[in-house]
């Protein structure tokens, strides 16, 4: 799963990628034209009480990879934005800390017009590449074979139809696209396809009022577009700091968990993930998928082969083989479920996969 970090110049982005990467991103050759990529660990405490009893001798959780564009000074634009086309979610940082000392591109502070700004820019992208589709379909339909103008016209028909309301300034994630259409349009990743996680950065002072700063962002909320509040530049420092001295400082200030987590889990929910996991040869591992995703699919995760040769899973819940403390004992007790091919993977569950080569 790769997340994009976007947002209008100097709003946190990559104070942001670094309190969440801990630091530990993979710069880019120049930080101010290339990405920056990190990998971050999902953090999941039911992949820690299943090594608990477990006791493998790797325990391995989800990985997310963040993506922080690098952007001059100017602003960010099509060509910067591009970075962020492979990426499954987009987090936008959103300037809500006041500082004198950094400088707002906008002048004042205010981020109900930095969200449309920078939605905008978004749909000025998707604009550019949708209308470069276009002309390439209109030269292609000139000498097209009869089969191939009928998926053609079909492919202008849609192209139109999103052109006109990116126009109208409709990002795609709220043109009402059918399954299908939004399907059909995946491979040309435009932003404003993409799910949402608006980040309200704000400032250290700010934390005591960061409830109702909230609340005056929840009109934002929809599916597929959620809202969470961070304070980056804190959570950045704490970053620094060990495990139990951050959760020190936190208790201190006054927040109860990790707002770090927190954002993580969002991100899960926005794209309607979810987690399983597998324990094989001393691993214990987590792994993500799409809801609803079937078993032998899950398995493709996995390895390849497992989903080509699948035969069954046997599956427990996470939560039921904890009570039971081993697999032995489930299986003993009768509680490790025979599943087939079309089984929908659950939250939480334990899957041990038969296959053959
Ligand atoms: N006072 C304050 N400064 C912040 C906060 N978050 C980021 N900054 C500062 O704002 C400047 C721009 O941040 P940066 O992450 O580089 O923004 P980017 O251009 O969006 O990547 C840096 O000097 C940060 O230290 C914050 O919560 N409070
Ligand atoms: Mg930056």
């Amino acid at each position: 799963m790769e997340l994009g970090i976007t947002g209008l110049p100097k709003s946190g982005k990559t104070t942001v990628f670094q309190a969440l990467t801990k630091g530990r991103g993979e710069k880019a050759a120049h930080p101010s034209v290339g990405a920056t990529h990190g990998i971050v660990k999902v953090p999941d405490p039911r992949l820690w009480t299943l090594a608990e009893i477990l006791k493998p001798k790797r325990t391995i959780p989800a990985e997310v990879k963040y993506i922080d564009i690098g952007v001059p000074l100017k602003g960010a634009g099509a060509q910067h934005l591009a970075q962020l086309s492979t990426a499954d979610a987009l987090i936008h940082v959103v300037r809500v800390f006041e500082d004198d000392s950094v400088p707002h591109i906008e002048g004042s502070i205010d981020p109900e017009r930095d969200i449309i700004t920078m939605n905008l820019e978004l749909i000025l992208s998707d604009l550019a590449i949708t209308e470069r589709r276009l002309e390439r379909l209109n030269s292609a339909l000139k000498g097209a074979k009869p089969q191939e103008r009928e998926a053609n016209l079909k492919e202008q028909a849609l192209l139109q139809k999103i052109k006109s309301a990116l126009e109208n300034e409709v990002p795609i994630q709220e043109q009402g696209l059918t399954e299908q259409d939004a399907k059909y349009i995946e491979n040309y990743q435009l932003l404003s396809a993409k799910p949402m996680l608006l980040l309200l950065n704000i400032g250290e002072e700010q934390i005591p009022e960061a409830a109702s700063i909230k609340a005056r962002f929840q009109h934002h909320s929809r599916p597929h577009c959620d809202f969470a509040v961070l304070c980056s530049k804190l959570e950045m420092e704490l970053a620094e700091l060990s495990g139990t001295e951050a959760d020190e400082f936190r208790t201190a200030m006054g927040l109860e968990s990790s707002w770090l987590e927190q954002v993580i889990r969002l991100s899960y929910r926005l794209l309607d993930l979810i987690s399983f996991f597998t324990i094989a040869s001393d691993e214990v591992k987590a792994w993500t998928i799409a809801k609803n995703t079937p078993a032998q699919k899950a398995a493709g995760k996995v390895h390849t082969d497992m989903e080509r040769g699948f035969i069954r899973a046997e599956v427990i819940g996470h939560d039921e083989l904890i009570s039971c403390g081993s697999i032995a004992e489930a299986r003993k007790r009768g509680l490790l479920r025979l599943e087939g091919k079309n089984y929908i993977v659950q939250d939480g569950d334990v899957l041990t996969i038969l296959f053959h080569i």
